[in-house]
């Protein structure tokens, strides 16, 4: 029988790759999208899956449209990737990420218990709940120490997860994803950030790339590869939690230099630190242990650091060729404003 599942966030990185993913096997999907002036349905199209999506307006903040969500698409599964994703924008806009990235998944929670308690429910935690003060890999049991906004109010969303799985036993599992990559990223993002950059400045578009915190280290996946790992865990006989991660951590400096090596590039010629990008408070190690989602999951990575550096910069190159040459696809980078144009206070209070 064809199953049907509704993504929340389906026109971000990951819902769109996971709308790719549950077409391909069969799946009715449905997705819930922010009404914006200016449509976002780039990836979606990008992906060739626009015309077999069903899309429904909703907005985390607003619990009435969530419940219509539901109501509308009457899933068996629910993909709660929808969030104020952007840990840096956090320390801007704490308010509004608590209310979206956390009391959003309440929002959500509330609706499938009150509705159909037998939906089952992935809610898209994070590696950034570890937070500061680790120097080697992280499990499910490892501790949790949040920061930033963002992170707060993933945890929060993390503990509902956990309680409405205990309390009112619906099948809702944590998925502890570390970072994960892909051409689709958004472009404030610091892998598709560089890749963007070096793109322009080998066709001589850009000259220059502002970065912050170049010694944070990531462990840094595919995103088309993690999307699987969320319809395993909603496959499994019981409900829990998984680390899904790659085991290596490479920094940003890392990154960078192999990009620009990739385009032939020294990137010491190019790259400035610029302490608008620097966050008051940021987490400079995170590197996961996967064995887990092996375990029980059959789940691992199949990308490495390598081949992921050279599949975002040689698409970004590939985009920016054909768009000089006239060709016109749906993209977000030729509308997204030099970084300069953006001002905001951030500032370091810690190293
Ligand atoms: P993303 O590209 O930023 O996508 C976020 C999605 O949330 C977009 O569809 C966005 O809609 C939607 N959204 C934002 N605010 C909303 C609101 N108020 N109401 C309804 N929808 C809203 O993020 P992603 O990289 O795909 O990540 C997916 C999820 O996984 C997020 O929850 C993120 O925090 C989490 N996560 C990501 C990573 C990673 O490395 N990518 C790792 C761990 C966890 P618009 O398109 O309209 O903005
Ligand atoms: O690419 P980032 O902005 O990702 P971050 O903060 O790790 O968050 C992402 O991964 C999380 C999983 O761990 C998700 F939960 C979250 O939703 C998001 O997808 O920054 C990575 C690192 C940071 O240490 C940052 O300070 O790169 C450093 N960085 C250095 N220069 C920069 C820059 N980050 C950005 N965005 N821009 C820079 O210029």
């Amino acid at each position: 029988m064809t199953k049907t599942a509704l993504i929340t966030g389906i026109t971000g990185q990951d819902g769109a790759y996971l709308a790719k993913f549950l077409i391909d096997k069969k799946y009715e999907v449905f997705g819930t999208y922010r009404r914006l002036s200016t449509p976002n349905f780039w990836r979606l199209q990008y992906l060739d899956i626009f015309e077999n999506v069903n899309l429904i307006p909703a907005d985390l903040v607003d619990a009435g449209s969530m419940v219509e969500a539901v109501e509308i698409s009457k899933p068996d599964e629910i993909y709660h990737l929808a969030a104020q994703s952007f840990v840096g924008a956090s320390f801007e806009q704490p308010i509004g990420t608590g209310e979206v990235t956390g009391l959003g998944v309440t929002r959500i929670l509330e609706a499938i218990r009150q509705l159909n308690p037998e939906i089952k429910f992935y809610q898209a935690s994070t590696s950034e709940l570890y937070g500061r003060g680790h120097s080697s890999s992280l499990t499910e049991n490892s501790q949790f120490q949040p920061a930033s906004p963002y992170s707060a109010a993933k945890l929060y969303g993390y503990w509902l997860t956990k309680l409405y799985r205990k309390g009112y036993n619906i099948f809702a599992c944590n998925g502890i994803l570390f970072n994960h990559e892909s051409p689709l990223r958004g472009l404030e993002f610091v892998t598709r950030k560089i890749s963007n950059a070096v793109a322009k400045i080998s066709l001589g578009i850009e000259k220059e790339l502002y970065l912050g915190n170049l010694e944070a280290k990531r462990d840094w996946g595919y995103a088309p590869e993690y999307v699987e790992s969320m319809w395993l865990m909603l496959q499994q006989k019981e409900p829990d939690d998984y680390v899904i991660a790659t085991n290596e951590a490479h920094s940003v400096k890392e990154f960078t230099e192999k990009a620009f090596d990739i385009v032939g590039l020294d990137w010491q010629e190019y790259v400035k630190v610029d302490k608008r990008f620097l966050r008051p408070l940021d987490v400079n190690f995170l590197q996961g242990d996967y064995s887990k989602a092996k375990k029980k999951l059959g789940w691992a990575p199949k990308t490495n650091f390598d081949e992921l550096v050279k599949i975002m910069v040689k698409e970004d190159l590939n985009r920016w060729v054909r768009w000089q040459s006239g060709e016109r696809f749906p993209w977000d980078a030729p509308n997204y404003p030099s970084e300069d144009k953006i001002i905001s206070r951030y500032q370091r209070i810690d190293r």
